[in-house]
């Protein structure tokens, strides 16, 4: 196969309808890690906690959600059990849970208040389930994967539609010394089976893990990506194999997706990134810790939603069950941000030519009057595939050029800062490289300083 066709081969992977709804309808949601460590300010429990200890007094999930919102954000995943094994719902599998708690007489259930908040707030709700558990008995053991299931069919059949399943590939021992052997293929088949509309957070999954928890973008973030990197995928492979397979890649490694990168791989799926971060340097509560600034946020929404790929933003809630005051105030400020850099768009005319042949067009944006431009937000039509490998913008001010900016990929969504200093009524958007004849679905200019 000759490397042109293997390349319109890649370019014609494409999306399943839960990851499409990821990228289009949910990329940016709020994590909550919330359990028996926010009261022992633990990152990882070791499962011998007293439940006694979980009591947060002025719980209120509808809180949470209305700070998510405020973000702009869609979607909420809860931490339903992390590492420590103790269980955020009345669950039947477990004595190790909110049953043996004070909170509530034992009778509170923070996944069924999460799951009602989020319906009544519009956010779409989905759950974390450790399988790394360090208080069942089971672990270790064949009957682990067995409990976890029922610990999955509960949470994927009591509290109605789920849009996500963070499948975290933590392992580590067990109560009894002893490691898990997984049966993700098992938990991703009840999924799929309970809800079909739920996409699959793994690192080797159908949203893959972006390699980093910093919000560290790469130099190119593709969707398509050989198969040994996503042994949980579902999705069929789509995509060709030229030559070979790929030992020991994984997600950290820089250049997955470009084309040194997929040339030799047993074939090609399509897996878009999560950048998964805390708000605060851990992923539970702790009291001396202070949200993230603002500039940091929006450049790893830049490097996320911004990039081809999704955002999971983790708010942990207090001891009393509340996101505190400085993270409701970061919160609301960040989705200030947004509405003012992405109110309006400036009305433009998008005229398209292809001097360079087909794979390889230009875009005209005409103004119908002078710009200071500050962002151009473009989107392929992602459902057909990721194409495009480079690009170029220039600026037209009174009868002359500059060059304001060129990126790489594309994908689900690209934003680029473009800084011009003079006003402008054209921007020329070139594509550079493509590996089909790139489609679009939306080209949107905002100017600086205004809606
Ligand atoms: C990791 C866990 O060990 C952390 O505690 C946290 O839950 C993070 C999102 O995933 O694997």
């Amino acid at each position: 196969m000759e490397i042109r066709e293997f390349l319109r081969a890649a370019a014609h992977v494409k999306p399943s309808k839960n990851q499409l709804a990821m990228l289009r309808e949910t990329p940016f949601y709020c994590f909550v890690h919330f359990g028996v460590n926010t009261f022992t300010g633990r990152e990882w429990g070791d499962g011998s906690e007293d439940p006694a200890l979980f009591d947060p007094v002025k719980l209120d999930c509808e809180q949470w959600a209305r700070a998510a919102v405020s973000a702009g954000m869609t979607g909420l995943v809860l931490t339903a059990k992390h590492h420590d094994g103790f269980c955020l719902w009345q669950t039947d599998t477990t004595d190790h849970s909110v049953k043996s708690s004070p909170w509530r007489g034992g009778r509170g259930d923070v996944v069924a208040e999460a799951a009602a908040a989020c319906k009544k707030h519009g956010l779409k709700f989905g759950f974390y389930l450790s399988p790394w558990d360090r208080n069942c008995p089971l672990y270790g053991s064949e009957a682990y994967n067995d409990f976890y299931k029922r610990q999955l069919t509960e949470l994927l059949t009591r509290y109605g539609e789920i849009f996500y399943v963070w499948f975290d590939g933590a392992c580590g021992e067990g109560p009894n010394g002893r490691k898990q052997v997984y049966d993700f293929k098992g938990y991703a088949d009840l999924v799929h089976e309970l809800q079909p509309n739920a996409a699959i957070f793994h690192d080797t999954g159908e949203v893959r893990w972006c390699g980093n928890e910093a919000g560290k973008p790469p130099r190119s973030e593709w969707a398509v990506v050989p198969r040994e990197l996503c042994g949980m995928n579902p999705a069929q492979t789509q995509g060709p194999a030229l030559a070979g397979s790929l030992d020991g890649i994984y997600n950290t490694d820089e250049g997955i997706g470009e084309l040194p990168g997929i040339l030799y791989s047993s074939g090609l799926v399509f897996a878009p990134a999560e950048f998964d971060m805390s708000l605060h340097d851990g992923w539970f509560y702790h009291p001396d810790e202070a949200p993230h600034s603002l500039e940091r946020l929006w450049a790893t929404w830049l490097g996320s939603v911004g990039s081809n790929a999704t955002f999971n933003l983790n708010v942990p809630p207090t001891p009393e069950g509340l996101f505190c005051d400085a993270d409701v105030a970061r919160l609301a400020e960040f989705g200030a941000l947004l509405r003012e850099r992405f109110g309006t768009p400036v009305p433009v005319r998008v005229d398209e030519s292809y001097p360079h042949g087909d794979t390889r067009p230009r875009y005209r944006l005409t103004a119908a009057s002078p710009v200071k431009a500050a962002y151009l937000d473009f989107a392929e039509a992602i459902a057909e595939g990721q194409r495009v490998e480079s690009f170029k913008i220039t600026a037209v001010y009174g009868g002359r050029t500059r060059k304001l900016a060129q990126g790489t990929t594309v994908g689900s969504r690209k934003v680029v800062p473009i800084t011009a200093d003079e006003v402008v009524t054209e921007l020329i958007v070139d594509i550079t490289a493509a590996r089909d004849v790139p489609r679009f679905e939306w080209f949107r200019l905002y100017a600086a300083g205004e809606g």
